[in-house]
């Protein structure tokens, strides 16, 4: 096992590798900007390392400096959390160069995965169903049209190095397709300066339904169930929960065997999610995330796991202690993103915080690097917060929601909160009626 890991993010994520590291008695390296010197992150780990200015280019996504740390305090391995460095095959490859360990899969399988193209054309061939479209890049106009008359309007275009919906364009009809096509394609060379785009049918009303994967790297894979992340805003996920209200054990076996071979056949090591659109009764691939995801704690609630834990033990070489058999979900989980955000308009609030009490008590998980006194800087993203409720049903989750939202209290800021006590009170989130596109209407009715 390791005697010491480096962790390059900051924030509540930060403090769930450290509380890992100790569990199992590895010493953390806290790395940190200027802005963060007070942050939890710094306080709560072992040690620290100051790798550069506020800017996130300049500190948590500067290569070098991230590697110096590691060779400074002689940290083995890095834990890069979510976003930053967790998806940069380049950063993968270059902790190889320098015999420290990554913590998360092999380069190849993130750059299979960061093009859109050959991560569906990966999947599609190892089984797992997609949407139906263009198999591969759509280079002309006139390319785009022929698909789009077979495979017949609605068609969406995608940037093959997009993700996360930049560079994605709807076209309804025929008529549209100039438009999409080249808007698509501009707005893709902008983002990622590069300006290959794909088609698919476009779904109508879909669930978002993720399935966490886990793999030894040596062909032994398993699936820990789904997560139903269909709330979201401007491609921001605000509400997620396991299990999904609309899938049952045959089709989460059924779809969650799928996901587990196909990462099994590939080798993959660690955590990883396989992303759907799901609608009338069918999953439909969308795009495979190759880091640990900001709602994994809704799937150690319900299948009593601890995911960085197993990441942590797999990357030493140790044995998966994982087995599907022993695998079974029980309960009902949610998470809900506690943003530094004044609404309506969801516009950022950064500030010191005055007060702070985190809500407590039976299945109240509160993922939290914020402290009274604490200044959030203005230079990072407003996630502040993650409130994970766990109870034996959905009905008694959701209580357990409402009951912890009464209790927090952050002072000085605006915060996400009172919107989710809002969400609450609404007969489709009670009965578990929602699609991708319910809470963006439901915000736009005020
Ligand atoms: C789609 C789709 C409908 N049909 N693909 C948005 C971000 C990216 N992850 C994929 N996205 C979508 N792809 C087809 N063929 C609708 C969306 C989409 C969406 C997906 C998940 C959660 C929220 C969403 C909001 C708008 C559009």
């Amino acid at each position: 096992m390791f005697k010491k890991i480096l962790i390059a993010n900051r924030g509540e994520i930060a403090l769930r590798v450290i509380r890992a590291c100790q569990e199992l008695g590895i010493s953390s390296v806290a790395v940190h900007s200027t802005a963060d010197a007070d942050a939890m992150h710094v306080r709560l780990a072992d040690e620290s390392v100051c790798i550069g200015p506020p800017a996130g280019a300049q500190s948590y996504l500067n290569i070098a400096s991230v590697i110096s740390a590691c060779e400074i305090t002689g940290a083995e391995a890095i834990h890069p959390g979510y976003g930053f460095l967790s998806e940069n095959a380049a950063f993968v490859q270059a902790l190889e160069d320098h015999q420290i360990t990554f913590i998360g899969p092999r380069s190849e399988h993130i750059s299979t995965m960061g093009d859109k193209i050959t991560a569906k054309e990966t999947m599609r061939k190892l089984g797992v169903p997609c949407v139906p479209g263009s198999d591969g890049g759509v280079p002309t106009l006139g390319d785009a049209e022929k698909i789009a008359a077979d495979m017949g309007f609605p068609v969406l275009i995608k940037a093959t190095a997009g993700g996360g919906g930049r560079g994605m364009k709807l076209a309804r009809d025929a008529a549209g397709l100039e438009a999409a096509f080249s808007g698509a394609r501009s707005e893709a060379k902008a983002a990622f300066g590069n300006d290959e785009v794909y088609i698919e049918k476009y779904l109508e009303r879909p669930r978002h339904i993720e399935v966490q994967v886990f793999g030894d790297g040596k062909g032994r894979a398993v699936h820990l169930g789904e997560r139903d992340c269909s709330l979201q805003r401007r491609h921001q996920k605000v509400f997620e929960e396991a299990p999904s209200p609309v899938i049952d054990a045959a089709l989460r076996a059924e779809i969650g065997q799928t996901c587990a071979d196909a990462v099994g056949a590939m080798n993959y090591i660690g955590a990883g999610t396989i992303e759907f659109l799901y609608e009338d009764g069918k999953f439909y691939f969308i795009e495979m995330n190759t880091r640990l995801q900001v709602e994994h704690p809704v799937t150690e609630a319900v299948f009593g796991v601890d995911l960085v834990r197993e990441q942590i033990r797999v990357a030493a070489g140790q044995e998966m202690s994982f087995q599907q058999h022993a695998l079974k979900p029980t309960g009902h989980a949610i998470e809900v993103r506690i943003n530094a955000e004044t609404l309506p308009e969801f516009r950022p609030s950064p500030g010191k915080i005055s007060a702070y009490h985190a809500p407590g008590g039976l299945g109240v998980r509160m993922d939290s690097a914020i402290y009274a006194g604490y200044t959030i800087p203005p230079y990072y993203d407003s996630l502040i917060g993650k409130l994970i409720v766990y109870a034996d049903d959905r009905p008694a989750a959701m209580a357990r929601l409402d009951r912890a939202l009464a209790e927090l209290i952050v002072d000085g800021i605006d915060t996400t909160a009172p919107l989710f006590t809002a969400l609450l009170q609404e007969a489709d989130i009670q009965s578990g009626d929602y699609t991708i596109h319910w809470l963006e209407k439901w915000l736009d009715q005020g």
